[in-house]
């Protein structure tokens, strides 16, 4: 069993032969033009943000491995509720969309917020989902909702998201231990709140970076509820280790660096980024590198681009394998986040 991501533009992926595409758990792909349709069955975020740069590998594409059969790995279409997913026996890859706009009927002024229902509802039907199909461990949430820094019902939409996300897994029993998955949480121009997930049978260790406070323990000052995911998150198998890293940024301790200045706040992302994988490394006993790993860069200002792609440059020393998307950063004062997903064979 394990995994295989691939990057490629959204319109090769229906290029792919039919047993390419019978292996595909799921895709995130970003671009402002909504392609035109994909085979139905797959489960797709389409986060609609513009792509700054490295269109050409702006699809990522999870994939079940076929090249081990130590376990039949048949994958399997299903829908539940607002979500649809797949399943290969060990890992389910799943998509959830939910327009506010039915959660604010019969609002009042101290009614919880649509956005906060919202996010209620969909961690509930995927948790709900996963428990009976028996995919109970998180690996990798991807967040995404409409302006993200907007403050609205005397909060942060943001905010509202931690809240209803933190009460979900609370009521879970997911707070305690270390379960939480890798995430990232974006803010786009418009859309409805978007998740994709990818959960599993196995499950995952949950890593931190010792040069941040956990995200989960932050000071009330970012929030009354505290958001809930792990630096990082370790699968092993047999055959392979993957490390899902979640949305990193220039916070250290709990703290903004850099204020206003883009060029540190990519060099302070690279140094996080850095020490989480060194953190696993020491961990599990691998040796899992930034360098050659695909990255998504979102950039909060379009103007900013081309200041953080010579930082990555001089850092990576050659091409970088990056895609940037324009996107909000969950706290206004960050104008970077970058996020990969890194894997190595294992004997
Ligand atoms: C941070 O380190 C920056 O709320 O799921 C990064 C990754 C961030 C995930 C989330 C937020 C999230 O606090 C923001």
């Amino acid at each position: 069993m394990g995994i295989n991501i691939e990057y490629m533009p959204f319109s090769d992926v229906q290029r792919q032969p039919q047993a390419w595409q019978d292996r595909v758990l799921g895709v995130v792909n970003f671009g402002e033009t909504l392609p035109a349709s994909l085979n139905q069955h797959i489960p797709a975020i389409h986060l609609n943000a513009p792509v700054l740069a490295g269109e050409r590998i702006a699809c990522e594409v999870w994939l079940s491995d076929s090249t081990n059969n130590s376990k039949s790995n048949q994958v399997v279409n299903g829908r539940q509720g607002a979500i649809q997913y797949r399943t290969d026996g060990e890992l389910l890859f799943g998509v959830i969309n939910l327009d506010e706009l039915a959660f604010s009927q019969g609002e009042s002024e101290n009614s919880i917020s649509p956005l906060q229902q919202a996010t209620e509802s969909a961690y509930q039907q995927i948790f709900a989902l996963i428990d009976a199909l028996g995919y109970p461990h998180l690996y990798r949430f991807w967040n995404y909702l409409a302006d993200i820094n907007e403050t609205s019902h005397g909060l942060e939409r943001y905010r509202h998201f931690n809240v209803g996300r933190k009460q979900v897994l609370v009521s879970s029993n997911r707070m305690a231990g270390n379960e939480l998955p890798a995430a990232c949480a974006l803010g786009l121009s418009q859309g409805p709140l978007s998740i994709a997930f990818l959960v599993g049978k196995t499950p995952a260790i949950a890593i931190e970076n010792p040069r941040q406070m956990k995200a989960y323990d932050y000071p009330e000052q970012y929030g009354p509820r505290t958001p809930s995911f792990s630096r990082a998150t370790l699968l092993n198998d047999n055959e392979q280790t993957t490390l899902f890293i979640s949305g990193t940024a220039s916070i250290v301790g709990h703290e903004t660096l850099h204020i206003d200045d883009i060029a540190a706040q990519t060099r302070e992302t690279l140094a996080n980024l850095e020490a989480v994988i060194k953190e696993a490394n020491r961990v599990s006993k691998t040796e899992l590198k930034l360098q050659d790993s695909f990255l998504r860069v979102y950039i909060r200002n379009e103007e900013d681009l081309a200041i953080a792609q010579a930082e990555l440059q001089e850092y990576f020393k050659g091409e970088i394998k990056a895609t940037f998307v324009q996107a909000d950063i969950c706290r206004s004062d960050l104008l970077i986040e970058i996020e990969t997903t890194i894997q190595m064979e294992t004997q």
